[in-house]
């Protein structure tokens, strides 16, 4: 007998998600993740001054506001015509804010999103010992404030007490980090959320000598933080749960834009950037090129009015709320028609078939403490892993890149703002790869699409019947307990899902949108 599992919503995420599953003798049979909100960020943007593209879509999300605000300078600076004029500091600035915001968001997910899927926190409850922030989460629980650890599944926890301690205080100890990073983040962002200096034509933050000193003490921090606490856990978490590097694996096609320009070739498809941009396939592990004509997006399954699939410049943004057979408010991108996979895991993978030694390194490191291959790499604790070996990578290069900064040389290059014009901005966000693409007449915004991370991940089924990412990971999944489906959560987490950013398209009527199931079966 089939029995449905409706996780609605899945909490910590970012946004608002929900997942079924048809579960068949103890398989999922099918999937489905819906984006249960509606926005409508690429529609205010239009007829507007297009420079406001970089403050307005960092509202998309306050997680990765830094992201949209570099996506939207980059499609700016083609529409401007001035990509092959970023200055040295305009480009390394934009480095800087990027990657503390890589670094932020990388921690908040480990801990605070993704951590309690494996970490017991009742296990402080006969805590002795004399830490104070522990005896605080101790205090906390006996006073019966189990919020937010529960409610939660309950099962599969499979840490020592003493691991299960230590955790928690490392969970507590993230809070501060990621304090760290945010404050990383406004020493030449401005602010954080939403930094106010990456615009078209580079950065307005001015180098200092005490700016760059205070950015590179919170590094030194926080690189100590991931070495000595953040890389440590993943690897105690995968040993508990090795069985985690065989679930969850999903389409097991990647893609990433690249990240961290090391040049200002006009050309985004040629830019050198510290991590690489390419597709490859699990299939192959061949490094193929990205062709941005080949990117649509299309909306058979999603509450959008349908004319087919779509090249961003010509993507329309049009809400269907009642449009029979859809079941989500994001969209369905592709490449060449294909289902790819964004995010750390793609990046790392792309990185290492491109040669990366540091990479390479690293990564078959953590494969060999588990006498792995390459294709366990395709899963729920490979998607952790990339994620925690990125962030040491970028915050020791950001270490490096805050030093060739150079104060009193321009940060900015002015250009023409009258202009009838077209841009395309590609790169990464934390998770995954980010374009936005803006089309101006008479100096004003005619078009504007963003096609986002979780979109890629968490898009619904497309024409030709193909399921998007995290939908095909959850397909073949053995599910223990229908009411306790730690094998689903687990594996739409490693994702790292924003659905504020996937959907980007809020009543302001308030009116009501949906009705949430929190549970198991339904
Ligand atoms: Ni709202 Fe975002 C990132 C972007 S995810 S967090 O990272 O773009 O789709
Ligand atoms: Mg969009």
């Amino acid at each position: 007998m089939a029995t449905k599992i409706v996780v609605d919503p899945v909490s910590r995420i970012e946004g608002h998600l929900k997942i079924e599953a048809m579960v068949e003798n103890g398989v999922v049979k099918e999937a489905k993740s819906s984006g249960m909100m509606y926005r409508g960020l690429e529609n205010i943007l239009l007829g507007r001054d297009p420079r406001d593209a970089a403050r307005i879509m960092q509202r998309i999300c306050g997680v990765c506001p830094t992201s949209h605000g570099l996506a939207a300078a980059f499609a700016l600076d083609e529409l401007y015509g001035v990509n092959g004029n970023i200055t040295d500091n305009g480009r390394i600035l934009r480095n800087l804010i990027q990657g503390a915001n890589f670094v932020q968001s990388h921690i908040l997910h480990f801990y605070q999103l993704a951590a309690l899927d494996y970490v017991d926190v009742t296990a402080m409850a006969d805590y002795s010992g004399s830490d104070p922030e522990m005896k605080k989460v101790k205090d906390f629980i006996a006073r019966g404030h189990l919020g937010p650890f529960v409610p939660r599944y309950e099962g599969d926890y499979r840490l020592t007490k003493e691991e299960n301690r230590t955790a928690v205080a490392h969970y507590v100890a993230a809070l501060n980090m990621r304090r760290l990073a945010h404050e990383a983040v406004t020493v030449f962002g401005g602010k954080m959320p939403h930094n106010m200096s990456i615009v078209a034509g580079g950065a307005t933050s001015a180098p200092s000598v005490d700016k760059i000193a205070s950015f590179l003490w919170k590094m030194e921090q926080l690189t100590d933080f991931i070495d000595t606490v953040y890389l440590p856990d993943v690897l105690m978490v995968a040993k508990r749960y090795s069985d985690y590097f065989g679930i969850g694996a999903g389409c097991k096609q990647f893609l990433s834009f690249g990240v961290f320009d090391l040049d200002t070739d006009p050309d985004l498809t040629k830019r050198q950037r510290h991590f690489p941009q390419g597709i490859v396939k699990g299939s192959d592990l061949k490094l193929r090129r990205v062709d941005p004509n080949k990117i649509t997006e299309e909306v058979q399954s999603s509450w959008f009015a349908d004319n087919g699939p779509l090249h961003p410049y010509d993507g329309q943004t049009v809400a269907d709320r009642d449009k029979a057979g859809a079941y989500s408010w994001c969209k369905s991108p592709r490449y060449d028609g294909e289902v790819l996979e964004v995010g750390p895991l793609a990046r790392m993978v792309t990185a290492y078939v491109a040669g990366d030694k540091e990479v390479k390194g690293m990564v078959d490191s953590v494969l060999g403490e588990f006498k792995a291959s390459p294709s366990a790499l395709f899963s729920v604790l490979g998607r952790h892993a990339a994620r925690a070996i990125e962030c040491k990578i970028v915050a020791e290069k950001l270490k490096s890149w805050v030093l060739q900064l150079k104060p009193g040389e321009p940060t900015f290059t002015d250009f023409n703002l009258d202009v009838t014009s077209r841009g395309m901005g590609l790169h990464e966000a934390p998770r995954g790869a980010l374009g936005h693409w803006i089309v101006a007449e008479g100096g004003k915004t005619k078009n504007y699409q963003a096609v986002v991370p979780t979109t890629w991940n968490a898009g619904p089924i497309d024409s030709k019947g193909q399921p998007g990412p995290m939908e095909q990971s959850m397909i073949g999944t053995k599910v223990r307990d229908a009411r306790n489906p730690f094998e689903l959560v687990r594996i739409v987490r490693s994702y790292d899902p924003c659905l504020s950013c996937a959907v980007h398209v809020v009543t302001p009527k308030g009116e009501d949108l949906g009705r949430f199931v929190v549970g198991g079966e339904a």
